[in-house]
């Protein structure tokens, strides 16, 4: 059974994000203002489209903290969607309020649009889009942030970069990257690194397919909308052994690694050194300069639906993966030591 559990709901357009975390133990520091700065890093990133002017996310807990300090019961969080304001009837759930402003019918290559459409039975693509749409890694954030929390208490600390945008790998020519992107009506994807130091050897297990901490982060991170590429560590291809291998070594009577192109797992488990997994996010479907497309009501050609978007969200990505790495460390080491209050698990990892 999964320790460290957590579901969350939520429109694009609709009221609110929530979620509820369910395993946190009691006594883990919960600091808002480290949640909402998590938040806000988010949100950042340069070729973020108009929405962003719209939201300023910042957290609410409405339950499982009590004076600073979770107490063990479940944590909920609430992020209130400012943009609501404006979509109040088009997003009502009252059947009294039915309008198809804001409906649309025409899929987008690349987006959840045609296939999420087949499987729920829908003719108005904003029932797809509403929940598709990686608004929701907002309230992840917020889990991610809590989790990180936990984490940091018994010393494990979590980074988060972008190493390419587009076709620029580096950081001087990112801006102009997106410049000329958003010039053609186009869009970009990139690449972006995660690393968390300080974590303990043995999380996961060599034993089972499903237990591998590998195969759990990579699903996490694969989850985001629009990462098509997870990579733990040095991407091996084309690297022989003797040049990939991370040689061991002894320093002060303590085994350690000449290098770390494993990215700190071997064998599915922890190794000891830093963790080091990266992504690649493919470019948004929504583009100003749609391509061509079908109308899932006529069945004729058109221009696939252009709503506001972003140019390039890998930075926010990179913020996304952060968080949800930090989910699948802080189950781990909850399923390896166990406790209920964080006494009880310092105790047990001394
Ligand atoms: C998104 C479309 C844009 C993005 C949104 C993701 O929103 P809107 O349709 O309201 O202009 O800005 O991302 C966020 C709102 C966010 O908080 O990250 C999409 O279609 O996926």
């Amino acid at each position: 059974m999964e320790k460290f559990r957590f579901l969350t709901a939520g429109e694009s357009h609709g009221k609110s994000l929530s979620a509820i975390i369910e395993g946190l133990p009691a006594g883990v520091n919960i600091d808002i203002n480290f949640i909402n700065s998590e938040l806000k890093r988010r949100q950042q990133g340069y070729g973020r489209g108009d929405r962003m002017k719209i939201e300023s996310d910042t957290v609410e807990i409405t339950s499982g903290v009590r004076f600073g300090k979770t107490i063990g019961s479940p944590v909920c969080l609430v992020i209130k969607n400012k943009d609501f304001e404006n979509w109040q009837k088009i997003m009502s759930i009252s059947p009294d309020d039915y309008t198809d402003d804001k409906s649309f019918s025409v899929f987008r290559p690349g987006h959840a649009d045609y296939s999420g459409a087949i499987k729920y039975g829908q003719k108005d693509l904003r029932n797809i889009l509403e929940r598709s749409s990686a608004r929701k890694t907002a309230i992840e954030v917020a889990v991610g942030a809590i989790a990180q929390l936990f984490l940091k208490q018994i010393g494990i600390t979590g980074t988060s970069e972008v190493t390419q945008i587009g076709s620029a790998c580096c950081p001087d020519k990112f801006h102009e990257e997106i410049d000329l992107t958003r010039e053609k009506g186009d869009s970009v994807g990139g690449k972006f690194v995660v690393t968390f130091k300080n974590i303990p050897a043995g999380l996961g297990s060599h034993v089972h397919w499903d237990r591998g901490i590998d195969g759990r982060l990579a699903q996490i991170v694969m989850s985001i909308p629009a990462v098509k590429v997870v990579e733990i560590g040095t991407n091996p291809l084309g690297i022989c052994g003797s040049d990939y291998h991370d040689e061991f070594d002894i320093k002060d009577n303590k085994i350690c690694r000449k290098t770390n192109h494993a990215g700190g797992i071997e064998g599915g488990i922890t190794n000891g050194e830093d963790l080091i997994i990266s992504g690649v996010m493919k470019p948004i479907p929504t583009m100003l300069n749609p391509l061509d497309s079908v109308d899932i009501n006529t069945k004729e050609k058109a221009q696939a639906h252009y709503e506001r978007s972003d140019v390039c969200a890998v930075e926010s990505c990179s913020v996304v993966a952060q968080a949800r790495v930090a989910c699948v460390l802080a189950n781990e080491i909850l399923l390896k030591y166990g406790g209920d209050s964080m006494d009880e698990i310092t105790q047990r990892m001394m």
